[in-house]
């Protein structure tokens, strides 16, 4: 595969509804998609980054930045054999794994293309359906809450996570949880509190949930042990892993139970596979989270998210819920069920809406070899 041509665009997309952590509100994403010539095939990949550096470092315009003036200069024009080989060539490169991830997968896509399989068999995908919960945001009410949470059931999905803060937490959960007694039900505080709010930690614990999401600092593996060993309910981590040597750390100190997998976080595909894999190999289920994503990072979620050790519901859910009108066809659909069934089709597995993806644009550059 000779890396001919890259194209960055970058696209205005707003969300149905805001959507609120306990670090931002997100209404109108500003969006990176990369598509990739190779060889007469195009690909596609998203770059997942938020627009603030509040989730992790990297930003929009951090992501363009490193695309144009080291991402594209490392590997326009190379040849390669895999699209692994692009974690590699791109490792003198610390960090920014948003914006790697976004050129690698989409030579997944082209791999996946050129073998004449789908995206989730050359990954080594095993399932044809996977299980879908919501990432439900901090509401202005509770009663606003329990609305959500009584639609999101409806539509079938099979658990529901809450976005949570100091001062949106306990009572909220113990609301939910009288309402829902037995529904499938865990808690994501994006790094909102301190070892000094175990109580308040320590408290979730009557509530039977799956598990509490990244409580702690984005960077502070440790401190997530120091917590675990305190908890019963298990820690998922998010922010923490960038990297297969961070969730061995984290599983040997005991910081986690559960570790939820973001292709851009941790730096594409090939990566995602190695953080997968530790957690195989130490009984750690995976699940694959969201960034609030377009069709095209929602299809490499799906793909993903077929691996064996995904073995929980993930933040992978309609394109409806986010967008009046995705930019993929068909668009992401949900089954009653709560299952979304993996595309058969070669590669990604979706049509690009091209007219779309122009229309969105507000900013394009393209190179060639
Ligand atoms: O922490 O999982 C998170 C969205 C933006 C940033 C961080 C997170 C999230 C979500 C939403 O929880 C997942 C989704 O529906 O895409
Ligand atoms: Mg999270």
């Amino acid at each position: 595969m000779r890396i001919e041509t890259i194209t960055l665009r970058e696209l205005r997309m707003r969300l149905k509804a805001p959507f609120e952590t306990s670090s931002e509100v997100t209404f109108d994403r500003r969006i990176l998609l990369v598509e990739v010539g190779v060889d007469g095939l195009r690909g596609w990949g998203e770059i997942t980054t938020a627009e603030d550096p509040f989730y992790n470092a990297e930003t929009t315009d951090t992501a363009w930045h490193m695309t144009r003036d080291f991402i594209v200069p490392f590997i326009l024009g190379k040849t390669i054999e895999t699209a692994a080989e692009i974690a590699v060539l791109l490792e003198p490169i610390r960090g920014h794994e948003m914006a790697k991830a976004g050129i690698e997968n989409a030579l997944w896509d082209i791999e996946a293309q050129q073998k004449g399989v789908p995206l989730a068999t050359l990954l080594g995908g095993t399932r044809s359906e996977i299980p879908c919960g919501v990432s439900i945001g901090i509401q202005p009410s509770t009663s606003a809450l329990l609305e959500k949470i009584e639609c999101e059931l409806c539509a079938g999905y099979q658990r529901i996570k809450l976005k949570i803060k100091p001062g949106k937490d306990v009572q909220v959960v113990d609301e939910v949880r009288k309402q829902y007694p037995r529904t499938k039900l865990m808690v994501d505080a994006n790094s909102a509190y301190r070892l000094e709010d175990l109580d308040v930690l320590r408290a979730f614990d009557q509530y039977c949930l799956l598990m509490i999401e990244q409580p702690l600092a984005w960077d502070d593996i440790y401190q997530h042990s120091l917590l675990q060993a305190r908890l019963q309910t298990p820690i998922c981590l998010d922010e923490c892993i960038h990297h297969s040597s961070h969730a061995e750390a984290a599983i040997k100190l005991g910081a986690c139970g559960i570790i939820n997998i973001k292709l851009g976080r941790v730096g594409g595909h090939a990566r995602a596979r190695q953080v997968h894999d530790v957690c195989v190999q130490h009984s750690i289920p995976v699940w694959c989270g969201g960034m609030l994503e377009s069709g095209v990072g929602r299809a490499h979620n799906i793909a993903m998210s077929t691996l064996p050790g995904f073995s929980l519901p993930g933040d992978v859910s309609a394109s409806q819920r986010y967008w009046d009108e995705d930019v993929i066809e068909p668009e992401v659909d949900v089954s009653s069920a709560g299952t979304i069934r993996v595309p058969e089709k070669l590669g990604l597995g979706y049509e690009v809406r091209r007219k779309k993806v122009e229309s969105l644009t507000v900013r394009q550059q393209q190179w060639r070899a």
